[in-house]
């Protein structure tokens, strides 16, 4: 898989991509992302990539053309890549939906920003748009990291075998089970003695139950599901 980022922010990207999974998936090959600055797609000196909106009122809009270079350079080099703008009236992303994306060959996430962005994007440029919660944040950036690391460990071969299948059926509908490692007895807090039986067993059916248990008390919304 490959992911193009388009962004004002590229450098913040770097810290975020260079740690954990998603390092270890662009080491073994297993995706190929890259950070672009909008601003290098820009014509003026300036390298300005917003303006005032037509109509009237505060904020700025962001330009289309930087962005519709942006994409065309990125998309000359390869083909059909599925194109996602980040913002705030896009679908939430969902393990659903992260699960659709991970099978695209190539994405590009464009990182939106200020008050908006040119419509023309939309309309020309944008297969999907998503948000990735009810909240004001400042721009895409954030979220698209969100949606990287989201998609990058559903990637085949990304994650260990074990981490992976057997529990992604899980996923999404109850809660975990309460973990416990060692010490068995810690400040008096005891290990549910369940765990340290050795009975396979009754171990499993005791992970289902506090699972279900917990899901009902705190995320019912998902039981409803
Ligand atoms: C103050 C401007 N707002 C008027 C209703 C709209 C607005 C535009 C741009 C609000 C936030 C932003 C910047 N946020 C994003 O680009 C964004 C976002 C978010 O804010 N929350 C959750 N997901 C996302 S994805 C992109």
């Amino acid at each position: 898989m490959r992911i193009d980022i388009i962004t004002i922010f590229p450098k913040c990207f770097k810290p975020v991509l260079d740690e954990s999974i998603v390092k270890r998936a662009q080491e073994k090959g297993k995706v190929k992302i890259f950070v672009h600055d909008l601003r290098d797609y820009t014509l003026d000196k300036h390298r300005k990539v917003d303006d005032r909106p037509f109509g009237g009122g505060s904020g700025m809009v962001m330009n289309a053309e930087p962005i519709f270079r942006a994409v065309e350079a990125i998309k000359s080099r390869g083909h059909k890549a599925r194109v996602v703008l980040l913002c705030p009236q896009g679908e939430t992303l969902t393990q659903k939906s992260a699960k659709r994306l991970s099978k695209f060959k190539h994405l590009i996430l464009i990182c939106g920003h200020y008050e908006g962005i040119d419509e023309r994007v939309r309309q020309k440029l944008v297969d999907e748009e998503t948000s990735i919660g009810d909240y004001v944040l400042t721009g895409g950036e954030l979220p698209a990291m969100v949606l990287v690391d989201a998609v990058v460990r559903l990637v085949p071969g990304v994650l260990g075998d074990k981490n992976s299948l057997n529990f992604e059926s899980f996923e999404g509908n109850l809660l975990e089970y309460p973990h416990y490692t060692r010490p068995a007895n810690f400040k008096g807090m005891c290990v549910p003695q369940v765990l340290l039986s050795g009975d396979h067993k009754k171990i499993e059916l005791w992970r289902k139950e506090q699972a279900l248990k917990r899901t009902k008390k705190k995320r019912p919304d998902l039981l409803a599901k």
